[in-house]
């Protein structure tokens, strides 16, 4: 399925055959590129950048690489290839075909998830707005901007559902998406993650590993909707979400392997004096970002994702692959809870407990990347191993909110949390000594003090390669 680049808006839902569709996106569009310029990446819009676009949505296309300047981004629509015999996997409509329209009960429901899958994308970009000021390298200047394109356009995937699929509505919601801004007092993004600020290289690391692995897993669960549109834009955003993840899981690693390399060089574990990040800053950067980020899979036990289930809008992650009957009406899961000042696992009705057994599936994956990096701590021989806190700690939102839990799992009093939390959570001594390592590196093949090179460059170029020129 090629993509129309002759359009305005690069396109391969024929948006041509639909004026009405089409007319009402291009009022949108310069409202978007206003966004951009306002809100987007600070300082770098004349530059050219060494980015991928999309020039069609099967295994050869989609990956295009050429220098760009980012306000010539051909932000557009594709939806991945549609599968004609499909039919809905779960739910009450299990065995119906998939619906090409928003079915008129589900149209209120669709719309909320949706809008808040769409506000996250663009609050992304709001909150990596300053971070190219402060590059450790052309080559991670390069990989923020491409995260930052592809988050906007993200936002246009969600934005095509509601112009195309919600009428009047969804063109409020659209405008709405550019209204609300990250961490605005009066209109601030719609869930935590996407409140807080990212203010240094650290924080954008942990971003694209934690909270970007959230996006995967909802986009995922979204990606099994009845509603076949969504479906579709979804699968096509996963294709593009990978290379977000590995831009974290890379990241870290390198910061890992270089704090262990000027260990063991200086047999030192002060490396803050050889300008690397101390692995117990590390840890704490790491507790801060996995608290916030499974919050965003909301409540344990939430009626709203039984019903989002059994009405055939969000599924479970790897829905084909689990051998059950797919309606869950009389199963069960296993839920971790607060039971006083314990914490004990109950089971209980799956269906409400189904943000919990997506949170599940995330946390495995959050797992692999933390062995990785551990992996890296045993070679150079260093004694120290980086894990996920508990679930329960540090949590905003659902049952552990109402108890203070340590990282390694017990119910602990406020006193002893006052106590101890400047050895959990980023103090503000870690914060602005990492502040203090934001100096921009801007040299080609030069890397700042706290970070490894990376093994190999972009799209098979060198690691010295100028990603980002002009
Ligand atoms: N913050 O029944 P509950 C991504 C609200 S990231 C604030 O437990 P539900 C990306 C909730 O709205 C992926 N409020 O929650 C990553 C509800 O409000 P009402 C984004 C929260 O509805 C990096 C109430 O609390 N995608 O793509 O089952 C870069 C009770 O909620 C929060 C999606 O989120 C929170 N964290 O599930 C760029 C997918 N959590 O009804 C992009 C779409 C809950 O009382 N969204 N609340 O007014 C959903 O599937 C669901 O809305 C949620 C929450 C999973 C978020």
């Amino acid at each position: 399925m090629a993509v129309d680049y002759k359009e305005r808006i690069p396109n391969n839902v024929s948006l041509h055959e639909d004026r009405r569709l089409q007319r009402a996106l291009e009022e949108w569009q310069p409202r978007f590129l206003q966004w951009w310029a306002d809100m987007g990446p600070d300082g770098f819009q004349a530059r050219d950048v060494y980015l991928r676009t999309a020039i069609s949505v099967d295994a050869q296309g989609w990956a295009h690489f050429d220098y760009l300047r980012m306000p010539e981004y051909r932000w557009g629509i594709f939806l991945a290839e549609p599968d004609p015999g499909r039919t809905i996997g779960f739910g009450a409509h299990r065995g119906q075909p998939a619906w090409p329209d928003v079915p008129g009960e589900y149209r209120g429901t669709l719309r909320r998830l949706i809008v808040t899958q769409g506000d996250t994308e663009p609050a992304s970009v709001e909150q990596q707005r300053q971070l190219g000021r402060t590059c450790p390298s052309l080559y991670d200047l390069r990989n923020l901007f491409q995260v930052n394109v592809e988050e906007g356009r993200h936002l246009w995937a969600m934005v095509y559902l509601l112009h195309a699929h919600f009428g009047r509505d969804g063109r409020e919601e659209a405008e709405a998406l550019l209204q609300r801004h990250s961490g605005d007092r009066d209109k601030p993004r719609i869930l935590g993650a996407f409140n807080e600020k990212t203010p240094d290289w650290l924080s954008f690391f942990m971003f694209t590993y934690f909270t970007d692995r959230d996006g995967k897993y909802q986009l995922a669960s979204l990606a099994e909707s009845g509603f076949d549109p969504l479906s579709r834009t979804c699968r096509f955003m996963l294709t593009e979400e990978a290379h977000h993840m590995f831009v974290g899981e890379a990241g870290l690693g390198r910061i890992v392997q270089r704090t262990c390399e000027v260990m063991r060089d200086h047999r030192t574990d002060d490396v803050r004096r050889h300008g690397a990040i101390d692995l117990a800053t590390i840890q704490r950067y790491l507790n801060f970002h996995f608290s916030v980020s499974i919050d965003l899979f909301g409540g344990e036990i939430s009626t709203n994702a039984a019903n989002f289930y059994t009405a055939g809008l969000k599924g479970r992650f790897e829905e084909a692959k689990k051998a059950d009957d797919h309606a869950l009406a009389g199963a069960t899961y296993a839920v971790s809870q607060l039971d006083g000042d314990r914490i004990v696992t109950r089971d209980v009705a799956a269906l409400p407990a189904l943000n919990e057994r997506l949170r599940d599936d995330y946390i495995a994956d959050c797992q692999r990347g933390v062995d990785r990096w551990n992996q890296t701590v045993r070679k150079h021989g260093i004694d120290f191993e980086l894990r996920l806190p508990h679930r329960g700690f540090h949590r905003a939102i659902g049952l552990f909110s109402q108890a203070r839990v340590s990282p390694d799992g017990r119910v602990v009093s406020q006193a002893e949390w006052d106590a101890r939390q400047g050895e959990w959570l980023p103090t503000e001594n870690d914060k602005s000594f990492v502040q203090s390592l934001m100096v921009p590196v801007i040299e080609r093949g030069k890397f700042a003090s706290w970070i490894a090179p990376p093994a190999r460059g972009i799209n098979g170029q060198a690691v010295d390669f100028e990603y980002v020129r002009g």
